[in-house]
């Protein structure tokens, strides 16, 4: 899922930029003021001047009109979930928790026992993607040496 951070705005009337000093060339985007422009129109000039303002395309050209929304998408995130197994050596898990999932050794230790425990635990959140990676890290790690770890994907 993707989305955009942030877009062009109107930039009239929203109250967030100084009105003042439009249409006066103040801007420094383009001089030449008529004093007949809407005070918001930084590039409407003259009698031939769209008196509706300006479109989106002309805000996007004068560079200046951009907002950042305060509403961000967040990408969906995904819990990298670690399975026990009666065979996968605790010191692996452990190596494999520093390793691949950045922890340090306290905490991939406290990981691996709940696991060990429990039966199953979450080393990591991620976007998919990046959790995606860290799922097939942990298998061919596992199966390089033998062992049957498993490792999967559980959304947020
Ligand atoms: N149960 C394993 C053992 O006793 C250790 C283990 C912990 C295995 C966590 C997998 O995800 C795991 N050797």
């Amino acid at each position: 899922m993707v989305s955009e951070a942030s877009r062009c705005v109107a930039a009239g009337g929203a109250g967030w930029i100084d009105n003042t000093a439009s249409g006066t060339g103040e801007t420094g985007i383009e001089g030449g003021s008529t004093g007949r422009e809407r005070p918001w129109s930084p590039r409407a000039s003259g009698p031939g001047g769209d008196p509706d303002g300006p479109t989106d395309q002309r805000e996007r050209e004068s560079g200046v009109a951009t907002q950042t929304r305060s509403k961000t998408a967040r990408p969906e995130r995904y819990k990298v979930l670690l399975y026990n197994d009666d065979y996968t050596p605790m010191e692996f898990v452990v190596a494999l928790l520093e390793q691949i999932f950045g922890k340090g050794p306290a905490a991939a230790t406290q990981i691996m026992l709940a696991i060990h425990r429990s039966g199953m635990g979450v080393a990591g959140v991620f976007v998919l993607e990046i959790a995606e990676t860290k799922v097939s890290a942990v298998h061919r790690a596992a199966e390089e040496r033998g062992y049957p770890l498993r490792a999967g994907l559980e959304k947020e």
